[in-house]
Order: structure tokens, then sequence, then C-alpha cells
């Protein structure tokens, strides 16, 4: 009850309930109150653990505990289940260990979210339930998983006679991943036989620029297919990419040199070069 000092004095009474807490009774006690960072690879599996901690139950003689993953209000803090928990028991001759394995659910990506926060709770088994939180924090590592692409196709003009060396164009592709050399986009002429343009065009391998090789002549040949790649700069991390880097760039010409007439987006990878 509060009472003031005014004549009359005026009170006021509000009802207070306590739990009596058995003394024996302490809440669960986590080795960690933050576990991480725990430095995980984009490309973990679904199913597999990312880390296993553990609480006791600060109870004598009841270990029992129960865990949870909290889900949090943003994507960083699970709110879809990115990962989930699995409780596994461990007895030995003197201990009875439970533990809360962290593992994926939805497959990561580095290029959406970097990081996450995770929040676990333990319940112990007395009298009265006690609970203790715990966070994870996990941090993505990126893995090249993302190829390069080029922004569009090009058709492009060279004056015949122009001196050996003249610029062309410049081609550009982007690759999406997190981190170099992962992100890093180095451009090639392709050497394969179908490239009518290879030995007619050369390229600065860093900034895509396209020059001529030789002096160009209408009469000769008025329309030349030059068929250029893009690669990354790291062994690929997808599946069956044998430890090359990720490439694009190998357009099917013969196609499109039966077809001048067709836009080239449609061969988005390759360039045809007019003489006027
Ligand atoms: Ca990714
Ligand atoms: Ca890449
Ligand atoms: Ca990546």
């Amino acid at each position: 009850m509060a009472q003031d000092k005014g004549y009359p004095p005026l009170s006021r009474t509000v009802e207070v309930q306590i739990d009596v807490v058995d003394r024996a009774n302490n809440p669960p006690v986590w080795d960690h109150v933050v576990y991480g960072p725990i430095y995980c690879k984009e490309n973990t599996a679904v199913g597999a653990k990312v880390v296993s901690i553990k609480a006791s139950s600060g109870i004598e003689n009841t270990p029992t505990v129960f865990y949870h993953l909290m889900p949090g209000s943003t994507a960083q803090t699970n709110k879809f289940h990115t990962f989930y928990l699995q409780q596994r028991s461990e007895t030995s001759s003197k201990d009875n260990v439970t533990w809360a394995d962290i593992k994926v659910n939805h497959p990561l990506d580095y290029e959406s979210i970097k990081e996450y926060n995770l929040t676990i709770r333990v319940e112990n088994n007395g009298a009265q339930q006690l609970a203790s939180e715990a966070t994870i924090h996990i941090v993505l590592e990126d893995v090249n998983d993302e190829i390069p692409l080029f922004t569009e196709g090009e058709q492009e003009t060279v004056l015949e006679g122009e001196p050996i060396g003249s610029k062309v164009t410049q081609v550009n592709a982007i690759d999406k991943d997190g981190t170099a050399p992962n992100n890093q986009v180095t451009y090639y002429v392709v050497n394969s036989n179908r490239n009518e343009g290879k030995e007619y065009f050369e390229i600065n391998r860093d900034t895509g620029e396209i020059f001529t090789k030789v002096i160009f002549d209408r009469e000769k040949q008025g329309a030349y297919a030059l068929e250029v790649e893009a690669r990354d700069g790291a062994p690929s991390a997808r599946p069956n990419s044998n430890g090359q880097p990720n490439s694009v760039g190998h357009a099917d010409f013969s196609s499109y040199l039966s077809q001048q007439s067709e836009t080239l987006h449609e061969f988005p990878y390759g360039i045809k070069v007019t003489c006027i």
C-alpha cells in the first residue's frame, strides 16, 4: 500500500504476487553467453551442422534441458527459419549432456545476407521452469558461385583503312559475387576455329576494350563475327566446374552467321563488326 501525507491521507493498494523459488532451482547456465563469430561458407549444404552449443540445467540431479531457436523479426535473426535447432543427448558414465546442434535449413547466399544473429533459449525442468538465452553470431563467407554476365550485345562498325590498334568497342561483364577475386572479370578472344574474328581483333583483358589487329578492306569481307569470353578470378564453387573459373561467352556463332538480319540480343556474347 502507498499512502500520502495529506489530510485526510489518500492511499492506494496494489496486489503483488511473489513466486517463491526454491534455492536449489537456478536458471540454466550456458558455456558462453555469445557464441561466435562462427564462419560459414555460403554453399554449406542444407542439413549441415554450423555449430553445437550447450548449457547445464543449473539444478543438481535434474540435467534435463530444452532448447528453442527463437525466430526474430528480420531475416538476419532467423525470421524465415534459415537455420534450425536439433537437440542431441550424449550420455557418458559420469555425465548427461544435451547439445543444441544448429543446422542449415534453407540455402545460404552471401550476395543476399552476410550475417545472422540467432537467439537460443534454454529451459530447465525444475519445479519452476527457468530459462536463459544465448546469442550465436554467424558470419557467411563468399564462394565463387556467381558467373560473370555480359551487360549487352554489341554491333559495331569500323572504318576500312583505319590503322592497326584502332579501338572498335568495349564489352562489359558484371559478376555479382561479393568479394574479389570471385567477382574480378577478365576478357578473352575465344580461341576456337569457328571464331572468325580472332585473327582480326584483340581485347584488353582488364578493360574489355577491343582493338583492330589488321587494316580492313571492305572489298575482301564486309562483316566479321567476333566471339569473346569473360572469366572470373577464382576456381568456381559451382558443381562440375573442375577447378576452373566461371566463364561465359561460347555463343553459337554459326547460327548467327546464317541469319545476319537477326539482332545480336539473341547472341549476347558476340560482336558483329561491319566494315564501312
Ligand atoms: Ca551466392
Ligand atoms: Ca564469380
Ligand atoms: Ca558468392
